[in-house]
């Protein structure tokens, strides 16, 4: 080839590359405070994973990006509940939720987290780009603050009694139980919950964003994303909502000391305020990627690049922060003089997933982990069973009963017996191969054309983000395979037919590529799996509903691929589910008296040494300290702390327990722990200030 002609090629493929559309598509980051449950699965990640492997199965240019939540106060709140530092709790759920979304399949291109310099960066670099154009308003304001701990107290970390309604434990501005709203010098008895001490009243200054300023402009953005690209009415009746209200400044900073501390001299000791950073992890964790990748401006070519369409999946709750927030962070950075950000072409969030009927509650136990969950069945019928019942319009629930039919006689009697039948009689008939399509009846090309149609027809469902319309679809696609098969009759034809019964089963083999091509987004294992035994690999989606696999293709031995789930196991996952929640449902018949529970003497003991017993993976010995005595317990918590977590650290015994000798050693009281669904202890602790021995009524 002439070197003028490869360089106009060569140009016009560069050139297609960059015009071509790229495909962003980010999920909610997760807060690293505990693991994930089915709820946040089928509200965002499963979705998303759906479209972004469909997407992908076309070709696109797309990115999937995730990453930890890792700031904010439910970080904090849940490190200072189990006594340890909020690092520990980012660095355990992090690494777990990872985990449990990779066992899921969930797809990302990068799962990061936002306690990463490229964030913290990134972050700050947009608060300066705010503050340097004085495009923020300081602003002074009262707010709690415990003298003994030295800080100021989010509005979670004061308690106190309602001023209208009396409830004893209701927030520093806002009552949960009725609902009030008041200004915290209100608030009767506040007391600090870090410390238990009153907190007074004291000055603060907080730097705002203006958002109301930007109502206008907003509003116009979602009206034309909506016309052009169809937003669900679930958002725009919660952005709706917002605007009737009217959109107010917002404060952007926070005095804590956890999160990314705000970058200017005059503001020590505030951070910046957890939304406001954590959307732009979005665009921290494709930095990231870029990094890794080695390619430093993939995550502009896909963030700055008016070409890309991109697409933010979230839960319901998020709505504001996606809409409205995020939006708003975008167009006031892109009235700058930097490159421009994309802006959500689309924001599909779903509402939520109940379980058996009653709302997911963290306090009460009532969900389903994902990890537990994993633990226990494989994946696809997981990803299959939220998938047909995702909370798309309304909420939806998950029902263990549901999860077991939906795999017992959908995926297992339907889709798995289809291909089990065929490739069974294909292997007892036709020697393993692709047999020959040598007489084409009505029958045949009716089925064929349904065939055909069924790529566009889905791709018309999850394009306008009716994922689980289209999951069902592809489901009827297995169903009419069945009835091609029974009405078509092979069982009869191979003695009296035998050029019709080759065609039947050709035809059947078709359908089963088209099956794991389309189902690849939904139950991506089990796909895998079948283009094993078709001894063949997927093509384009759009190709997909042709005839792939050619007269005489060599195909493998079918085996089963969705086996079913007994009654038991289910009974004993309802079981499970019950009982942690009635753990805090306390029966009438046991209850006790006040003087049955003053026969327990609790006591504060200082850890001051600890050790393994040998032999033993459960026991540690610890010797603790009372008033002036000194006890020796043996604590059966080796299996959750090292001794080094617990010298020095403040905890509650049962100090009048008769003496025990456990593996040869003596014990003379209990350290309480809390135990949560996973069996795992927690041991209470009690804060520094409280004087060793103190009793605990
Ligand atoms: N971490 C809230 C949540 O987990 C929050 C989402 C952040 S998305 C930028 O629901
Ligand atoms: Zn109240």
């Amino acid at each position: 080839m002439k070197k003028s002609v490869y360089l106009i090629i060569k140009f016009l493929i560069t050139g297609y590359n960059l015009i071509k559309e790229k495909i962003l598509v980010t999920a909610a980051l997760p807060y690293a405070n505990g693991r994930i449950h089915l709820g946040h699965i089928s509200g965002a990640y499963l979705p998303a994973d759906i479209y972004v492997r469909y997407k992908r199965l076309n070709g696109e240019n797309i990115l999937f990006i995730c990453g930890s939540d890792e700031h904010g106060v439910p970080i904090t709140i849940t490190a200072d509940n189990e006594g340890v530092k909020p690092q520990q709790i980012i660095d355990r759920f992090h690494n777990q939720n990872k985990i449990a979304f990779h066992k899921l399949g969930i797809s990302f291109d990068n799962y990061s987290r936002t306690s990463l310099s490229v964030h913290h960066e990134t972050g700050k670099e947009f608060f300066l780009e705010f503050y340097n154009r004085g495009i923020l308003k300081e602003k002074k304001s009262i707010q709690f603050y415990d003298e003994k701990a030295k800080m100021f107290l989010p509005d979670r970390y004061v308690e106190g009694i309602c001023p209208n309604c009396g409830f004893e434990e209701a927030r520093s501005d806002e009552c949960e139980n009725c609902g009030a709203l008041y200004q915290p010098h209100e608030l009767i008895n506040p007391k600090s919950k870090i410390t238990g001490e009153m907190p007074v009243l004291k000055e603060t200054s907080h730097w705002f964003f203006p958002l109301g300023q930007y109502q206008k402009r907003l509003e116009d953005y979602i009206n034309e994303m909506n016309n052009k690209y169809g937003w669900k009415e679930n958002v725009l009746q919660y952005c709706r909502g917002w605007f009737k209200d009217g959109l107010e400044d917002r404060a952007i900073t926070r005095d804590l000391d956890w999160g990314i501390k705000v970058p200017i001299d005059s503001a020590q000791g505030k951070v910046l305020y957890v939304w406001f950073e954590a959307v732009l992890g979005y665009i921290s964790s494709t930095k990231e990627l870029s990094e890794k990748l080695g390619n430093k401006n993939l995550w502009k070519d896909y963030w700055q690049n008016e070409n890309t369409k991109y697409v933010a999946f979230i839960g319901k709750d998020n709505v504001v922060f996606h809409c409205i927030i995020f939006p708003s962070i975008l167009m006031a950075w892109n009235d700058g003089q930097n490159d421009k950000y994309v802006l959500p072409q689309n924001v599909p969030a779903n509402e939520f997933l109940n379980f058996e009927g009653k709302k997911f509650s963290k306090s009460r136990h009532w969900g389903i982990d994902v990890w537990d969950f994993l633990n226990t069945f494989p994946p696809d019928p997981l990803r299959y069973t939220l998938a047909a019942n995702l909370p798309e319009s309304r909420d939806t629930d998950f029902y263990w009963k549901e999860f077991q039919t939906r795999n017992n006689s959908e995926l297992a009697d339907i889709l798995g017996n289809f291909i089990n039948r065929t490739l069974t009689f294909v292997f007892k008939n036709f020697d393993g191969k692709v047999p020959d399509k040598r007489v084409v009846d009505k029958i045949d090309s009716d089925m064929l054309l349904l065939l055909s149609e069924y790529p566009e027809k889905v791709s018309k469902l999850f394009e306008s983000y009716k994922i689980r319309d289209g999951v069902l679809e592809i489901m009827n696609l297995a169903r009419a395979g069945n009835k091609y098969f029974n009405d078509s009759e092979p069982w009869k034809t191979v003695n009296s037919n035998k050029d019709k019964c080759s065609s039947t089963l050709y035809v059947c083999l078709q359908i089963i590529y088209t099956l794991a091509e389309l189902f690849e987004p939904v139950i991506p294992f089990s796909s895998k799996e079948i283009f094993n035994i078709l001894n063949s690999s997927k093509t384009d989606w759009d190709k997909c509903g042709k005839e792939n696999l050619p007269v005489g293709h060599v195909l493998n031995q079918p085996k089963i691929i969705f086996p079913k789930i007994e009654n038991e196991i289910i009974e004993l996952q309802m079981e499970k589910l019950n009982a942690s929640d009635s753990k805090n449902n306390i029966n009438k018949d046991d209850l006790i008296s006040i003087d049955d529970f003053s026969k327990i003497k609790l006591s504060v003991a200082e850890v001051i040494s600890a050790e393994k017993l040998e032999k033993s993976e459960k026991l540690l010995k610890l010797k603790v300290k009372l008033d002036n005595e000194e006890r020796q317990v043996i604590s059966g918590i080796a299996k959750f702390y090292s001794p080094e977590d617990l010298i020095g650290r403040k905890v509650v015994m049962v100090s009048n327990l008769k003496p025990a000798k456990l593996m040869g050693h003596e014990s003379n009281g209990m350290i309480l722990a809390a135990e949560d669904v996973d069996n795992n202890l927690i041991v209470l602790s009690v804060p520094n200030n409280v004087k060793n021995g103190t009793t605990i009524k």
